[in-house]
């Protein structure tokens, strides 16, 4: 969990610029390609991800939500800005609405109990865990995937380097 303020928003720009990247990186054809049939498309996923940074909400923090509603935008370049703005607008919420000290509070959510700092690194958790969906069925879709925490085979490929397997 975080107990400073700054310690999360260092990581917090790190890992959104990162999932800002991948989101830059659909396309509009792309938004349907879907887990298996009849479950979640990318597009479904990739909408989870920017709507969940507004559950923040509930612990108190103040910030707007996605315009757009609940039903995954058809256009990627919306998902995309809109992911900008909100996680913008969350670490800034963090920033001068919560401190150190908050993040040491706990709340109740679903009858477990939460330290707020404990919050903030599952949201960075959640985000990893959708991100790395969405890369795999966005190879399915073949969409050139940015770099996230390593090169991608494309990336080895382009440098004459042989991919590690
Ligand atoms: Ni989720």
């Amino acid at each position: 969990m975080f107990t400073r303020i700054e310690d999360f928003a260092a990581e917090w720009t790190n890992e959104a610029e990162l999932t800002a990247s991948v989101l830059d990186a659909l396309t509009d054809d792309s938004l349907g390609q879907e887990v298996i049939e009849g479950r979640r498309t990318l597009g479904q996923i990739a909408w989870h991800l920017v709507r969940s940074l507004h559950y923040m909400t509930t612990l108190g923090l103040v910030f707007d939500e996605p315009s757009g509603g609940e039903e995954a935008p058809a256009s990627a370049e919306h998902i995309a800005s809109e992911y900008r703005r909100i996680s913008r607008d969350l670490l800034h919420a963090v920033r001068t609405q919560w401190n150190d000290e908050t993040l040491r509070e706990s709340v109740e959510i679903h009858k477990e109990v939460w330290p707020n700092g404990g919050s903030l690194h599952y949201t960075i958790m959640h985000q990893s865990h959708h991100r790395g969906q969405m890369t795999i069925l966005m190879r399915q879709a073949n969409l050139r995937l940015p770099d996230v925490y390593g090169p991608t085979y494309d990336t080895w490929s382009e440098k004459g380097l042989a991919p590690l397997v």
